[in-house]
């Protein structure tokens, strides 16, 4: 399979640490591809010129990290593994929270990026108005899961949901560190502390 990835992507480490908890980082040839430097690189393989992209063993390319991630799990699955994502047959409040954490995980990365896209354009055109609704959509979120994670404790045992919070927090860090997220967050900072220093987030951190 050919993983089509950008180093400092968090989409794509949610990809690369799902690879690796499985069990299949060694079937990945990673193929590094920046969206926006190799634009054409990326649009030959997805029309959303967007990574990740992962090309199955049968050419079919799969888009959009969630679906990746679970086209993993299911392989991984059939292999004997056990599935990262919560069953809805037999814990479907558990399946349903977890995919809630997992897209609001991404819609913290979705602003931040494109906040961070904004940030890097001449500043005289850049919009005030967007770099604001995109802050206060990752402030009002993390606000949001501190809260939750407060009244019913943090997620227990590895999950999908899990890792995608923590490849948000992880991308705080890496491009946004003056939003100081852990100074508010606490329960947020225990949640990501050992899950950050799991091998697969330890190999997949974002270099510049
Ligand atoms: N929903 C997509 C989002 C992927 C995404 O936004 N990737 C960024 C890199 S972090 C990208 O390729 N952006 C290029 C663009 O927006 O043109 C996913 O989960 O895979």
């Amino acid at each position: 399979m050919k993983l089509f990835y950008s180093a400092t992507s968090p989409f794509a480490r949610k990809v690369l640490v799902c690879a690796t908890e499985h069990g299949l980082s060694g079937q990945l040839e990673l193929i590094q591809a920046h969206p926006i430097q190799n634009a054409d690189q990326v649009a030959a393989v997805t029309p959303l010129g967007k990574v990740p992209a992962l090309q199955t063993e049968s050419g079919r390319v799969i888009v959009d990290s969630p679906l990746i991630c679970e086209y993993l799990d299911r392989l991984a699955v059939a292999a004997g593994k056990q599935s990262l994502m919560p069953s809805l047959l037999d814990n479907p409040n558990q399946a349903e929270d977890d995919a809630r954490l997992h897209a609001l995980a991404d819609g913290i990365m979705d602003a931040a990026y494109l906040y961070v896209m904004e940030s890097n354009r001449p500043t005289e055109q850049q919009s005030a108005m967007w770099q604001q609704r995109w802050t206060e959509a990752v402030r009002r979120t993390l606000a949001f899961l501190e809260d939750a994670f407060r009244t019913t404790g943090l997620p227990a045992g590895l999950s999908l949901g899990g890792i995608a919070l923590g490849c948000a927090l992880g991308y705080l860090d890496f491009r946004l560190a003056d939003l100081g997220w852990r100074d508010s967050h606490p329960a947020l900072a225990d949640f990501y502390g050992p899950l950050s220093a799991r091998t697969s987030f330890l190999e997949s951190a974002p270099t510049s």
